[in-house]
């Protein structure tokens, strides 16, 4: 061990123990008097304008004349920018077309100061009141009514301590460029004999450490305190914080953060000092994997200047040597920021997804993150990889999960669009949808080793099926040799153990498969599957084991309404209610539209591999990407689909989603069961795919099923700058059974009759594969034959 390394630890046991923990210090100093301070007044002729570029041209010019990008995303295309009214004219010259989001910068930020100290005002009037009755209680939702500045966060934490010092400590991670303490808190369920504080993992979370971005350290200061006062009454909380050691860091850029109360509100990097008058480090651009990377900038004056080499910045080392010190302990990270409400999982630096199976697990547990949010207030968080938001490298997550296979996630907070001023009411409703998310985020995190299986596959009659496993080591590393899957498919059999294979490894899953056996239609297979620890703990999977296996029954989706829109059978184009002017469905064969080079937001081609023609909005290219897209909305609805011939009945179809900008813009879908007298939600697609995606809607889910039903597929365009291009294609009708063996049953009723021959028909004129009864991948008069032949059997 060297004595870096010594120190880091003699450093971690010294957490361990809560009876070492001194208060915070806080320097009075850094302190402002709100009622009677008075920022400077430096965003007076600034305005907040969303610009929109179509060349790299008009960016590279564009850039120089910004005060500060807002938007996440910095490309080609709209842009929120920070700029000089007199810089406007310049805009204009270059052709590039702006809307004001922010009319008189100052006016704005001066409107939400005063909310602040006004807020403050009543705070201190209120706790006035309550300390002639009691001392602060550990947690008070009302301490979330205003933004707190960095000395208000350090006492939060500092009376958690105080309150609970069998639950918290706090600890100095390291300090600051201005030579600040990075404070944090530990929270952890009191060290017992049995249950030894040091034998508990790790998760990680830290905030701020983009100065501006107000709401992040009031929500893991709410972790905190409400994490605390949860321990003793909520069962859920006693469990996790039994099992795990919390650490957050509230405010990863001290310097930065006073420097946006006192300065500049929308201040984003650290404070180092760059020379020649620019100041400045991303801290979220400094981290070491593929430092340097497309989306950081070596330029000293850049909101995301990367500094000088990889952590060259204390504040990024001091939060590195924290994750350090925890070594194979550290189970998970979160890197909270804002805004734009998303959820962003690996990797930042390059659109290439990581690795199956781990790219799975982040889609699924980013995906329950969301629906956890969702749950507390129907706020919307997008769960994507941080590619997907823009490329940026040197990224905190790109490190903790590249480098060390720790779980990590960027979070960014309220509110959808980029603000970093949402009024203080938004504060409380998004820590408490943020806490939801984290105790699930963290369940996730310690299962012993946890693993995980898919709902089961569907089994298709006489085929075998691959049944996979995952596994992620935690506190132990499973025993690569043991995962066994039992089967039997009669339920007076014994179960028959094979061992499962293993598949190449991941950087944090493994994943196991094992092929069936094929499977009639008619009978059940029941299986579970057991591992075990190099340590010797067995995992049983489900928990029940053989007394409650997983079951699957074989079988087919069939299919028995298809529309594949080389002819029109009855769909409509326009609602009353649509205000699109331009932009409206059609049934066409799209032109291409690129976004960059490799990727297009409006496709060449419809999805059906036989055929051209889908449903598009417009569909013709323009001059610019920006013409013949949608403004306004617009719907198309459906044919008539009957949707009881069976009890599970699904619609599948194929659609294209684009949107330029983060906002309001979405493909709505709904249905109704009267034949479109009455329409209900169903999905709100916002997620731009550069691809026709699949979508499968399990009708019973959403609507009492009938003869009526029918979809409805609206593209929103909130503001007539913003693209927003969409598609549908392939729709079918399916319901899961064992098929008809006749295969002229074209519509799977059991029946042969003219309905049959109708659908062959149809089919056959679109050159759809359904009538391909050779099998010989043409349609032609051989099929004919078949099908008559088959007909009259
Ligand atoms: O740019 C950042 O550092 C984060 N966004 S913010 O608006 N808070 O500055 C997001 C980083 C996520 N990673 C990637 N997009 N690659
Ligand atoms: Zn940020």
């Amino acid at each position: 061990m060297n004595m870096y390394s010594a120190i880091i630890l003699a450093f971690t046991l010294s957490l361990q123990s809560p009876a070492c923990a001194e208060p915070i210090q806080t320097n009075a100093t850094d302190q402002i008097d709100l009622p009677t301070y008075s920022p400077p007044q430096i965003y007076q002729d600034q305005v907040v304008v969303r610009a929109t570029t179509t060349t790299q041209a008009q960016l590279d010019a564009l850039l120089p004349l910004t005060e500060s990008v807002w938007s996440e995303a910095t490309g080609v295309g709209p842009l929120d920018i920070q700029i000089k009214r007199i810089n406007l004219d310049a805009l204009a010259e270059l052709n590039i077309p702006y809307e004001t989001l922010i009319d008189d910068l100052q006016t704005h930020t001066n409107d939400r100061w005063s909310q602040v100290i006004d807020t403050h005002r009543q705070q201190i009037q209120q706790q006035a009141q309550q300390e002639n009755q009691a001392g602060a209680p550990i947690h008070d939702d009302a301490w979330f009514s205003n933004y707190k500045q960095l000395n208000d966060i350090a006492d939060h934490l500092n009376n958690i301590i105080t309150l609970r010092p069998d639950l918290a400590s706090v600890f100095i991670a390291g300090q600051s460029v201005e030579g600040r303490d990075i404070f944090g808190i530990t929270i952890s369920a009191p060290d017992t004999a049995e249950n030894p504080r040091a034998n508990r993992p790790v998760i990680f979370l830290f905030s701020t450490v983009h100065a501006r971005e107000w709401i992040a350290p009031m929500t893991t200061s709410y972790f905190a305190s409400k994490l605390a006062q949860d321990y003793d009454t909520d069962p859920r909380v006693q469990s996790l914080l039994d099992a795990t050691r919390i650490y957050i860091v509230p405010v990863g850029n001290p310097d930065g953060y006073l420097y946006t109360w006192s300065h500049q509100r929308y201040w984003r990097k650290n404070r180092r000092n760059n020379n020649n008058g620019n100041f400045g480090v991303d801290i979220n651009r400094n981290w070491s994997h593929q430092w340097g990377g497309p989306g950081s900038s070596g330029s000293r004056s850049s909101e995301t200047y990367r500094g000088p080499s990889p952590f060259s910045e204390p504040e990024t080392r001091a939060l590195r040597d924290t994750a350090l010190s925890f070594g194979s302990d550290l189970l998970a990270h979160i890197d909270y920021h804002s805004s734009g409400q998303l959820i962003l999982y690996p990797q930042g630096y390059t659109h290439t997804p990581i690795d199956e199976p781990d790219l799975t697990f982040f889609r699924e547990l980013t995906l329950d993150l969301s629906n956890e949010i969702l749950s507390v207030n129907n706020q919307y968080y997008d769960p994507i990889p941080s590619s997907g938001l823009y490329l940026a490298s040197g990224v905190s997550p790109d490190w903790f999960y590249n480098e060390h296979g720790v779980t990590s996630l960027t979070i960014e907070l309220r509110p959808q669009g980029g603000d970093f001023n949402p009024t203080p009411q938004v504060i409380l409703p998004n820590a408490q949808e943020n806490y939801q998310a984290l105790k699930r985020y963290i369940e996730h995190a310690i299962e012993p080793f946890a693993t995980w299986h898919h709902p089961t596959p569907v089994a298709l009659p006489g085929q075998s099926i691959e049944l996979e496993t995952f596994f992620t080591d935690n506190l132990e590393s499973l025993d690569p040799t043991s995962p066994t899957i039992y089967t039997r498919t009669s339920s007076s059999d014994p179960y028959t153990p094979t061992p499962m294979l293993a598949d190449p490894n991941a950087q944090i899953t493994q994943r196991y498969t094992h092929d069936t056996d094929p499977i009639e239609c008619g009978t059940i297979l029941e299986y579970y599957i057991q591992a075990s620890s190099i340590n010797g703990s067995i995992m049983t999977l489900p928990a029940a084991g053989p007394i409650a296996p997983y079951s699957t029954e074989p079988q087919e989706p069939v299919t028995y309404h298809t529309e594949d829109i080389e002819s029109n059978t009855g769909w409509i184009v326009g609602h009353p209610s649509d205000t699109a002017t331009s932009g409206i469905w059609s049934r066409i064969d799209p032109q291409p539209v690129p976004h960059d080079e490799t990727r297009f937001l409006q496709p060449d081609n419809d999805h059906s591999p036989h055929g051209s023609i889908c449903f598009f909005t417009d569909g013709i290219a323009g001059a610019t990407p920006n013409d013949n897209d949608v403004d306004g909305t617009t719907s198309l609805i459906s044919p008539r689909i009957d949707a009881t011939r069976a009890d599970d009945t699904y619609v599948t179809f194929w659609y294209w989603f684009y949107r330029s900008i983060q906002f309001f813009d979405v493909l709505e879908v709904q249905i109704s069961n009267d034949d479109g007298s009455t329409w209900s939600p169903v999905r709100e697609y916002i997620h731009t795919g550069f691809e026709w995606d699949q979508a499968s809607i399990h009708i019973p889910s959403f609507i009492e099923p009938t003869n009526q039903i029918r979809l409805r597929f609206i593209a929103v365009d909130a503001q007539a700058d913003h693209i927003v291009e969409a598609g549908i294609d392939d729709l079918q009708v399916t319901y899961l059974g064992c098929p008809s063996t006749n295969q002229a049953d074209l519509n799977h009723d059991g029946v042969l009759d003219f309905f049959d021959i109708q659908s062959f028909l149809t089919h056959y004129s679109n050159n759809n594969p359904i009538a391909d009864f050779t099998g010989d991948d043409e349609t032609d008069f051989f099929d004919i034959t078949a099908f008559l032949t088959a007909y009259s059997n």
